[in-house]
């Protein structure tokens, strides 16, 4: 308990207060033994009104107190966390902050309780002043890393480095502002560049209004900087909250917006429109020959958009979204149900789904291959507010599509021209020579059907809930129309899945005609990656034989120590078996299919589980043997105590490395803990992860982490600014299709048993020899994952559901053929940083 008991030393102000109030101080310092006393009986919500009553009276107190103040706030925050008491939690901190405003520990305390509970912007807001505050403070550092992402999404690195974007737009508004638009509004201004533009372009007045508190922040610094601080209003709020005369005295001109993600309307653009032009916007222009003054009517920047679609065949989409194989490990999946992934375009959708997930086509692994011709598959006018708001009520539209190459169709890839006035436009085509994602609508109900040449697609394009749904419906073949819905049948298709088992397909046929509620929607929903995850053959193969390896190690131990003291051999005695990963797993079913395994999954969602005792049933395993850890234990700090029997585990199954590229927090303790609950004999799976690397020379890399070179951004000061946001490690790599030139072999960068606690360090040192000459910019990483001593799975596997992270230098090193790099690898709680030195360098070049 740090500074409970010690005495504060009474300074001259104390003494003349307590001269001049008597009862205040005595007030003051009997609350402040009360609140001593209770931190000595644990007891914090009492010590911490104490404290505070102490503090807000006498602040002369506040660095005396100011750790067991900390510490008082921090054990009693985590009480009312436990029982759910939230809002209470974060009254204190803001109470703890008024007293402490620039506190870093208890501003990064907050950032993270907040982050827990999902307000991941404004927790970032509080590392990043927790780092302001104190830039060599590792734990913010830490946590500030790991929100950038979401805070500042890595598109704004893209945008601001594309220079033929910045320059289309300038151009646009500069042509807007000199042909007499001169009040200018800038709807979600992000950096705040489109109204640097407008400003420099002559406009009288701009305004800019911007929804993240952390973008608000971040443009204001901006607009500072560049000197236009007085002459650009910006506001921290949604453009739809804004009214004339309370935020802008009255309406404009030009809205200028690059509010479009992927799929055109994701950030609402459509909604942004129509309200501006009812609210914020002068009326538009009539016809073409009325002469009317600029300044007198309204437009938008820009003026419309077209999008296009076309069906592609690709391995990488279909194994993210529905599931490929029959067997899992040894587990027949045909009771399974219908899985799915949460994105689709279905006809009732709801708030778990959404209609399209975002790739970059030419990045894909594996590649794709266009089944059809790209299609217009909508035109809209966003100086049409008509037009806008009868976007949701147009009728569904019926596209035939000609199939142009034979392939399986897996998903239906959207993307659109922007167009910024009638002589420029900005496209995100898979073709283009542009940094922009593609919209991917998955096609999840045509397990195996083949689209051949001469084929008719027919897709349906509708817009509900101002998102575009593109749905792929039928096939026209041979003058027959075949529903792509009642495809799910695979039989009815030459190539589909086949089906070993007869009674696990009755299963699965008596799952679908279930009443029960869960079930209602007929099947259940998995996230991309746990799809994948089931998709990889490898990595469950290689668990059935490593678990069945012990098992079966196990069991021969437990017959021989029966033969030795020759007591009857129980047939009743199992094995115990804990799978701890996170989200859906097999895996504690594949450990039961060993026998004599009694398997406890930590599988959370009802409808999950329901699944698990489906194909528990239909492969044979006893009920009995397949158990729900979380309905065992109360919190998750009981993760890993085993139930309250005699037995310890035999085998514990940790999830080690997560999807997107990075070691899972907390692994090094989870398993230090699970050592300590094994058998005899018992292992931890994996036992042992080795980090891999090498040396790249990647400029993509580089431009998706921060902005790139000396000049300035269209002639502004922006770089310095977001570059704060910068992070060292970048993840949801892939780096089979990543541009990059190789500078070095493969080299192992680290080591980390699981079964050894004593093997592990935090520094080492590699060197590493460059093949070639070039600038090397990152470090890609990966991990080979060693179940047991001879079987491991990679995570730069193709098959793998991992993607890979990458540590990006933030000063590109020159090397040439034959040098030698040193790098410096460290691990802090989970954490890999890396940093790179040229053997004999003089100066090192830190990351
Ligand atoms: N677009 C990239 C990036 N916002 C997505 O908080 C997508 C560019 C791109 N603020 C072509 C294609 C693509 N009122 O900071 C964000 C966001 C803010 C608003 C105030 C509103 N109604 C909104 C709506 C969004 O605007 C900023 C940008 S939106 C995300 C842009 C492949 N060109």
């Amino acid at each position: 308990m740090p500074n409970a008991s010690a005495r504060p030393k009474h300074g001259r102000r104390t003494r003349r207060r307590r001269r001049e109030d008597p009862a205040r101080n005595e007030l003051v310092s009997s609350s402040l033994e009360s609140a001593q006393q209770c931190l000595f009986n644990q007891d914090y919500g009492t010590a911490f009104v104490h404290y505070l009553l102490v503090l807000n009276l006498a602040p002369v107190f506040k660095d005396f107190a100011r750790e067991s103040f900390r510490f008082t706030l921090f054990k009693w925050t985590e009480e009312l966390d436990s029982v759910g008491r939230i809002q209470d939690l974060f009254d204190c901190y803001e109470q703890a902050l008024e007293l402490f405003p620039a506190d870093e520990v208890i501003l990064n305390s907050m950032g993270e309780h907040l982050f827990r509970m999902g307000f991941r912007d404004e927790a970032a807001g509080h590392f990043h002043k927790a780092l302001k505050l104190r830039p060599d403070y590792p734990e913010a550092r830490e946590n500030f890393y790991r929100v950038a992402n979401w805070l500042v999404e890595r598109w704004h690195f893209l945008m601001l480095n594309d220079h033929g974007r910045n320059r289309k737009y300038q151009q646009a508004i500069q042509k807007a502002v000199q042909s007499g638009c001169s009040t200018v509004l800038d709807i979600g201004t992000g950096t705040g560049i489109l109204g640097m533009c407008a400003k420099k372009a002559g406009a009288a007045e701009v305004y800019a209004c911007e929804l993240s508190k952390t973008m608000y922040e971040l443009a204001c610094e901006v607009l500072t900087a560049n000197g236009m601080d007085g002459s650009i209003k910006i506001l921290h709020i949604k453009s739809l909250e804004m009214e004339v005369p309370k935020d802008i005295p009255h309406r404009v001109s030009l809205v200028v917006t690059e509010t479009v993600d992927a799929g055109l309307f994701g950030e609402g653009i459509i909604e942004s429109l129509i309200h501006a032009w009812h609210h914020l916007l002068l009326p538009p222009r009539r016809g073409e020959n009325e002469f009317q003054e600029q300044s007198a009517t309204g437009r938008v920047i820009p003026a419309g958009a077209t999008v296009f679609g076309m069906a592609v065949e690709c391995l990488e989409i279909r194994r993210h979204h529905r599931l490929c194989v029959s067997e899992v490990g040894s587990l027949s999946m045909a009771a399974a149900g219908e899985l799915r992934s949460p994105v689709s375009c279905s006809s009732e959708p709801d708030d778990s789904m959404e209609p399209y997930t975002t790739e970059r086509l030419s990045r894909l692994p594996g590649g794709y291959k266009p089944l059809t011709e790209p299609f217009t598959a909508l035109n809209i006018d966003f100086n049409n507010v008509q037009e806008l708001e009868g976007l949701s009520s147009r009728p569904v539209q019926k596209v035939h599509l000609p199939v142009t190459q034979e392939g399986q169709l897996d998903a239906l890839a959207v993307w659109f021209q922007l167009h910024l006035d009638e002589e420029s436009s900005l496209s995100t085509g898979p073709q283009e020579d542009t940094c922009w994602e593609q919209a991917i609508y998955p096609v999840h109900s045509t397990k195996g059907f083949l689209l051949k040449p001469q084929d008719e697609l027919i897709i349906e394009v509708s817009c509900r809930d101002a998102y575009l749904r593109l749905c792929s419906v039928a096939v026209l073949r041979d003058g027959h129309e075949i529903r792509l819905d009642e495809c799910l049948d695979s039989q009815n298709f030459g190539n589909a899945m086949s089906n070993p088992n007869p009674e696990a397909e009755l299963c699965s046929a008596l799952a679908s005609l279930q009443t029960d509620q869960n079930q209602s929607k007929g099947f259940s929903m998995l996230e991309c990656s746990e799809m994948a995850l089931l998709n990889n053959h490898d990595y469950h193969q290689s668990f059935c034989s490593a678990l069945g390896k012990l098992i079966s190690q196990l069991k021969v131990k437990w017959q021989n120590q029966e033969r030795e003291s020759s007591i009857q051999s129980d047939s009743s005695d199992l094995l115990y078996v804990l799978d701890v990963s996170e989200g859906f797993s097999l895996l504690s079913l594949i450990a039961a299919s060993h026998g004599h395994v009694k398997a406890y999954s930590s599988v959370e969602k009802n409808k999950q589980q329901e699944v698990l005792k489906r194909l528990a049933h239909s492969n044979n395993i006893p009920e009995q043997h397949l158990e729900f850890w979380l309905n065992h234990v109360e919190d998750e700090q009981g993760m890993l105590k085993r139930p309250s029997r005699e037995k310890l585990w035999s085998a514990i199954i940790l999830d080690c490395v997560e999807t997107c590229g990075l070691i899972r927090q907390k692994l090094m303790e989870k398993a230090s803990l699970a050592r300590c609950l094994l058998e005899e004999g018992g292992r931890i799976f994996p036992e042992k992860i080795v980090v891999h690397g090498m040396l790249v020379e990647s400029d993509t890399l580089l431009l998706e982490s921060a902005v790139q070179g000396q000049e300035p951004t269209l002639g502004f000061n922006i770089a310095p600014f977001i570059n704060q946001f910068t992070v060292p490690v970048h993840v949801f790599l892939d780096f089979s299709t990543l541009e990059c030139k190789h500078l070095s072999e493969c080299v192992e960068l680290f080591v980390l048993d699981l079964m050894e606690a004593t093997a592990n360090y935090t520094n080492r040192e590699v060197k590493v020899q460059a093949t070639c000459a070039g600038r090397i910019t990152a470090i890609p990483f990966w991990y080979q994952i060693y179940l047991d001593r001879d079987i491991s799975v990679s995570t730069l596997n193709q098959n793998s559901h991992w993607k890979q992270a990458a540590a990006v230098l933030q000063q590109p090193l020159e090397v040439q053929a034959g040098d030698w790099v040193r790098l410096a690898v460290k691990l802090n709680k989970s954490t890999i940083s890396i940093s790179a030195h040229i053997e004999n360098a003089p100066r090192p070049m830190e990351q």
